[in-house]
């Protein structure tokens, strides 16, 4: 299980982690949910359609993104969780800065999903006391410049030692094993053969003892290995998921809730 603020998540069936951005500029929904009340109605709707998690994000971490101030990223995400105070389903949000990451926890959040694996300074102080879970991921460089020529020796080695080590940190910090995800991070500076590795032996990161988020909904990635645009990558992100099922993944971080939760039906009864 998952401890998650006041949730406990089981995990003897995969999760679902619906992403509600509240940017202008995610590279698949940038910009359609930037007010409160669409970011939190599409929140809802994610979760009728089955969503275990929902993550909701102020700042676009897409290759190339700018970084927005932490005033910015707080004007978007607050107003959100305070809509979504009564929601039984935990919220998680998206980001790196300790403030943030305080500030999210008072408002209702039950969990940081933090793609530079609390790594800013201060970051495991934000968490450590809250009793929230946290997802530690992988990325090399940082949005804006992670894309230009990503080299690894070894790459699901490399990433895999990385992940180690932050659970390390955050166990070290007071943070319960029982309260970690980790993640390969798919596309944060990472070449398509490099996200394949990583998909093809995400087996691998299962010793690191702790639950393995994966995301690859609508990613370039897919786009590269089915020649689609992102508002056609469905059938891809469905494929996608399921070789992260057969992986060991745990939680799946997607877009289209409803699809991704048949997935998960025929896993189950397949794997039965
Ligand atoms: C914010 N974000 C975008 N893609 C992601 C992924 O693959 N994993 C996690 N944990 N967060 C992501």
């Amino acid at each position: 299980m998952l401890r998650c603020g006041r949730f406990v998540l089981p995990l003897d069936r995969p999760l679902v982690m619906g992403v509600v951005n509240v940017t202008p500029d995610s590279f698949s929904d940038g910009g359609r949910f930037q007010s409160p009340d669409a970011a939190a109605s599409h929140a809802r709707r994610l979760v009728e359609q089955g969503a275990d998690l929902i993550d909701i994000g102020g700042e676009s971490t897409r290759p190339g993104a700018q970084p927005v101030s932490e005033r910015d990223e707080m004007e978007r995400i607050l107003p959100v969780l305070d809509s979504l105070k009564d929601l039984q389903t935990p919220i998680s949000v998206d980001t790196r800065r300790p403030e943030v990451m305080k500030a999210a926890l008072a408002a209702g959040a039950s969990m940081i999903n933090d793609v530079r694996a609390l790594s800013e300074p201060y970051a495991h102080e934000a968490v450590a006391t809250t009793g929230c879970a946290v997802c530690l991921m992988h990325m090399k460089g940082d949005p804006r410049t992670m894309q230009h020529s990503p080299h690894y020796d070894d790459v699901v080695q490399e990433v895999k030692a990385f992940l180690k080590e932050a659970v390390r940190k955050a166990r070290f910090a007071g943070i319960g094993a029982d309260r970690i995800v980790v993640d390969p991070g798919i596309g944060f500076g990472k070449t398509s053969a490099h996200n394949l590795a990583l998909l093809r032996d995400l087996n691998h990161l299962k010793d690191i003892g702790v639950p393995i988020l994966v995301g690859v909904s609508r990613k370039s990635l897919i786009g590269a290995v089915t020649g689609r645009p992102v508002e056609e990558r469905l059938a891809g992100s469905l494929a996608m998921a399921l070789l992260a099922l057969l992986g060991g993944a745990t939680i799946l971080r997607v877009h289209d809730v409803k699809e991704t939760k048949d997935v998960i039906a025929v896993w189950e009864a397949f794997r039965q």
